[in-house]
């Protein structure tokens, strides 16, 4: 398959992330990608660089504040004082429910609390860099579908589907998946679906296509009574106006088993199929896998080849879009058991 790739994303380093109150080293981290790279190209899978430029996309799926803010935030922190280089800013007071979210306050700690869903999505000095990149790469990847290739593979992060309108959140800053489903629109396609099988709820692609009845948003992910993000993720959101009916999550208990997942999965995938899809956007989690260090389901590795060959059955131009996954180790067999699986069916 042809895997879309840049080293872009290495300027996204932030060292730590914040757990019951305390710096913990980051899980979603460089190595990631490199292991994931490293598997591909071993597997002889032809690997090329972004050609698009994805901004004009991005401002459309984007608020202008929100992606203004992205793009100057590491500046704007180090102006504040040099040292804040070596130091990695998280937010700590937020516009909840009725607080007021239409100023953008000059406090850059409180700027970064009006565009971020949680504090565990730390910025760093490549993040904008690198976050672009990704949009890069999977603009490259709808286009490759426009002109009549069946599959792509987008080897991207940071991940994209906590990323809403005009916030952060979940490591995610740019949406990719919802870029590209944007992009497949724009070239045509009438219905695209995105297919979510992140461990987590994509919170912002859901959000960014809830009223659209053309782009197909369904999900199978961990409870959001326990696990995050939380606060949304429920099966009765079913999208609004036009898009009613249109928005499909499947929340399933921490703990659930392999097998009660792929019930879950082939029970989307005839729903998807029921909708007609022109091309799918698959949103690839791997922190399903049950050695994942965040997350609370317990697919195995050769069940990846499993989830490819059944993803082959829609039959359907498919775009994956690299999310989640934070067993470094295994990432690397995980993802390309996929490609496998969907290419050898
Ligand atoms: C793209 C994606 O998979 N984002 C997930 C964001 C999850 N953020 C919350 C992480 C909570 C980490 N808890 C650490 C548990 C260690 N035992
Ligand atoms: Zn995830």
């Amino acid at each position: 398959m042809i895997v879309i790739y840049t080293p872009d994303h290495k300027g996204h380093a932030p060292v730590h992330e914040i757990y019951r109150g305390e710096r913990v080293p980051s899980f979603e981290k460089p190595d990631r990608l490199v292991i994931i790279y490293d598997a591909l190209k071993d597997r002889g899978h032809e690997i090329i660089n972004p050609t698009a430029d994805s901004l004009a996309i991005i401002e459309e799926v984007h608020s202008a504040r929100y992606i203004n803010f992205l793009k100057t935030a590491w500046d704007t922190w180090v102006s504040i004082d040099p040292e804040n280089e070596h130091i990695q800013p998280f937010p700590s007071v937020w516009p909840v429910r009725t607080l007021r979210s239409d100023n953008e306050p000059l406090n850059f700690i409180a700027q970064l609390g009006l565009y971020s869903m949680d504090n565990g999505t730390p910025i760093d000095r490549g993040t904008w860099t690198a976050a672009k990149a990704a949009g890069d790469a999977v603009i490259t990847g709808a286009q490759m579908l426009h002109n009549g290739v069946h599959s792509v593979f987008c080897a991207v992060r940071p991940p994209g589907h906590h990323a809403g309108y005009d916030y952060m959140g979940g490591y995610c800053f740019i949406n990719n998946a919802a870029i590209a489903a944007r992009k497949l629109q724009q070239s045509g396609c009438k219905r695209v679906c995105i297919f979510d099988i992140d461990f987590h709820h994509g919170n912002g692609t859901q959000d960014i296509f809830y009223e659209s009845p053309d782009v197909l948003y369904v999900s199978i992910h961990g409870d959001p009574k326990t696990e995050f993000p939380f606060f949304s993720g429920y099966s009765d959101e079913k999208g609004l106006g036009d898009g009613y009916g249109y928005n499909l999550n499947i929340p399933l208990a921490a703990g659930t088993t392999s097998h009660q997942w792929f019930e879950a999965f082939r029970s989307a995938i005839s729903f998807i199929t029921r909708y007609k899809p022109d091309a799918v956007v698959v949103s690839l989690g791997l922190d399903t896998f049950e050695g994942d260090p965040i997350s609370k389901f317990s697919l195995l590795s050769e069940d990846f080849i499993k989830i490819g060959r059944d993803l082959h059955t829609m039959n359907t131009p498919t775009i994956f879009v690299l999310e989640g996954g934070y067993a470094v180790k295994e990432l690397g067999t995980n993802v390309t058991n996929v490609i496998d699986g969907f290419e050898n069916h």
